[in-house]
């Protein structure tokens, strides 16, 4: 029996990057799934593992952990090899602020908004506002104009081997490369083009695709 038990779902970005931490550390783990279609990341006792109702959370040891920087934190400090958090001070403030920039702007604008109307409504038969998925595309430009100055100039997000922020990015681009609007970015932008081509080739991201 493992000593960790992942709550979730395949289809989510940030229970992927967990999934892909995992394997990438070695480390077996058992998984719950948690239906969002049905309802049960809202019933109590899954609001009792994520007083938010979000996936993922993470069971081990009699303690559940939520929120997937503090989730991988916890995992790179038990299985510090290979590394996904930089040493280094300086990487590692670059990798916090990714992981904000992550978390705060990019997954808002490219799931909630784009891949929201262009992918996920459509997929559940709900009807898709077009208006969203448009209005978002300044801000999306925006963010691949922010990575691209980055990774034009190196392989990853931060100095160095591929890091926590590159996992936290590479579920959510998945989704944008399933679009036509995210298709036309990476084509205009090839530093992110080649940064995804490289992450979608790793076996971490191919053995935690989503069955949609
Ligand atoms: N800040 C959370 C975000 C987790 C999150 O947004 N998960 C989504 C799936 S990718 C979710 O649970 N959505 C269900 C909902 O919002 O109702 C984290 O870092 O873990």
């Amino acid at each position: 029996m493992s000593d960790f038990t992942l709550y979730g779902f395949d289809g989510s970005t940030y229970v992927r990057t967990v999934r892909m931490l995992f394997i990438e550390k070695g480390v077996p783990y058992e998984r719950v799934a948690i239906d969002i279609l049905k309802g049960e990341h809202l019933t109590p006792e899954h609001l009792r593992r994520h007083p938010f109702g979000k996936v993922p959370a993470l069971e081990t040891g009699g303690r559940i952990l939520y929120e997937t920087d503090a989730i991988a934190e916890f995992l790179e400090g038990h299985f510090p090899a290979p590394a996904f958090f930089p040493r280094n001070l300086d990487d590692r403030v670059d990798m916090r602020q990714w992981a904000a920039v992550i978390n705060n702007y990019i997954y808002p604008s490219m799931i909630g908004k784009l891949v929201w109307q262009r992918i996920i409504n459509p997929f559940l038969g709900r009807p898709v506002d077009d208006a969203v998925a448009e209005q978002a595309l300044p801000e999306i430009r925006h963010q691949f104009e922010l990575l691209e100055k980055v990774l034009s100039m190196r392989p990853h997000l931060v100095a160095g081997p591929a890091s926590y922020v590159d996992l936290l990015l590479a579920p959510i681009m998945a989704y944008m490369a399933m679009t036509e609007e995210g298709q036309q970015l990476l084509s205009e932008f090839p530093g992110v083009n080649t940064w995804w081509e490289k992450m979608s080739r790793l076996d971490s991201f191919q053995r935690t695709a989503p069955q949609l």
